[in-house]
């Protein structure tokens, strides 16, 4: 023991020693040494070849000496011809490698201009966007996914079996007709033909729900995207982002909540309550990953209808990000008029319903960025129920891609 104290207390010393002498040999050192000059240079390939609405990289080799990589500002140009002839630059871009893509198939010359301190340096370069031979809608063409909440007036869907089911939604999304989508959970999802393009500085693209009519009054939809990355024609589950709207960082957000339905039992006597339009209050029980449990109350006026989707078995799980939706009876406790709220931005079924993509975050909700978007989720946030007008759900219509050019 007193061997180990001993040999501890050497390296102590020792370690005391080496600090001061390294101390004291910086004090030796004056700083007189001149700062040197901070140098920028840029390479860039001379030419880059992709196809319409397709993604390529643009990587310059920035070489920074003497000075802070994490201080340069990168300015991507675009040269463009507006509608009187006029050529001017247009900004595509603020980050060191850039996605190029396009709209159009024609040669661009893109600008690359780099900042550092009091250094400016540019480069250029050509990309050549080739035809693809497609034609390209503006709005969603196809049903990827589609899984229904509870909901009153839809009965939802006469079938048996998910096979039927997506054979309809794919001729309701064409005929746009309305997709039930119910409470919370209920999600739809759908991809467009070609890569919406996140263009810089603007929205991208919009949703289209139906609209409160009266006494009716629907929830506001989050959003989520995906970028095909990896171009294998499918939304890979690591490729999916949310759209972070106005909600998403309040208190009263809920991150990766889940919620359980269960299947009425038919044969269960109705619990009927006080006020005449409840017809049973304890219709469809739910549970949620938060120890809470409770019933969605079947209303009088649906009493004839299934809320639950009759071929999604005994029980099903919906999870994502729960966002709270202010609903106000004003019926002195009648429970027959309410005011539902709404969102400022970043959701579909809102007085402005336009997306921009550069609003997408991951699982930890860090800013990503997306060159475009291939597919979209809508995704019924709210759990919400209004009394005698039921559950507050939502219905999808349509989505649409806000800077499409139909010419070629
Ligand atoms: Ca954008
Ligand atoms: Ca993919």
């Amino acid at each position: 023991m007193k061997k180990y104290l001993k040999h501890s207390l050497f390296l102590v010393a020792v370690g005391a020693f080496y600090c001061c002498s390294n101390d004291d040999s910086k004090q030796d050192n004056p700083e007189t040494q001149p700062v040197k000059e901070a140098s920028l240079s840029l390479k860039l390939a001379s030419d880059f070849t992709v196809s319409r609405y397709n993604a390529v990289t643009v990587d310059p080799e920035v070489v920074i000496e003497n000075g802070d990589p994490a201080l340069a500002e990168y300015k991507w140009t675009v040269k463009a011809t507006g509608t009187n002839g006029t050529v001017k630059d247009s900004v595509i871009g603020d980050t060191k490698t850039l996605q190029f893509i396009a709209p159009k198939a024609a040669s661009y010359t893109v600008n690359l201009t780099v900042i550092l301190g009091k250094l400016t340096k540019q480069v250029s370069t050509k990309v050549a966007v080739s035809e693809t031979g497609k034609t390209y809608t503006s709005k969603v063409i196809s049903v990827i996914d589609y899984l229904p909440a509870p909901s009153y007036s839809s009965d939802n869907t006469p079938f048996t079996t998910k096979a039927e089911v997506m054979a309809q939604i794919q001729s309701d999304l064409t005929e746009e007709n309305g997709i039930s989508l119910g409470t919370f959970g209920g999600s739809i999802v759908t991809a467009f033909d070609h890569t919406v393009i996140n263009t810089y500085g603007k929205r991208d693209f919009k949703v289209l729900m139906n609209e409160n009519n009266g006494s009716l009054k629907f929830s506001p939809v989050s959003i989520y995207v995906a970028y095909d990355a990896n171009k294998n024609g499918i939304a890979d589950e690591n490729e999916w982002y949310e759209i972070a709207g106005s909600e998403y960082h309040k208190s009263t957000t809920v991150k990766n909540y889940e919620m359980t339905y269960n299947k009425p039992d038919p044969a269960k006597a109705a619990a009927t309550g006080t006020k005449d339009w409840q017809f049973d209050k304890e219709y469809l029980k739910w549970t949620d990953n938060k120890n809470a449990f409770g019933f969605i109350t079947k209303t009088k006026k649906w009493r004839r209808y299934n809320y639950y989707p009759q071929w999604m078995g005994e029980s099903y799980t919906v999870k994502g990000t729960k966002v709270y939706l202010p609903v106000k009876d004003v019926s002195d406790g009648e429970g027959t008029v309410f005011n539902v709220g709404t969102f400022e931005w970043g959701y579909g079924g809102i007085k402005d319903p336009s997306i921009d993509i550069s609003w997408a975050v991951d699982n930890n909700g860090k800013k990503v960025h997306l060159p475009g978007i291939d597919f979209i989720k809508v995704f019924v946030s709210t759990f919400a129920e209004a009394g005698a007008t039921d559950l507050v759900t939502s219905y999808f219509i349509q989505a649409e891609d806000l800077n499409f050019s139909k010419s070629k």
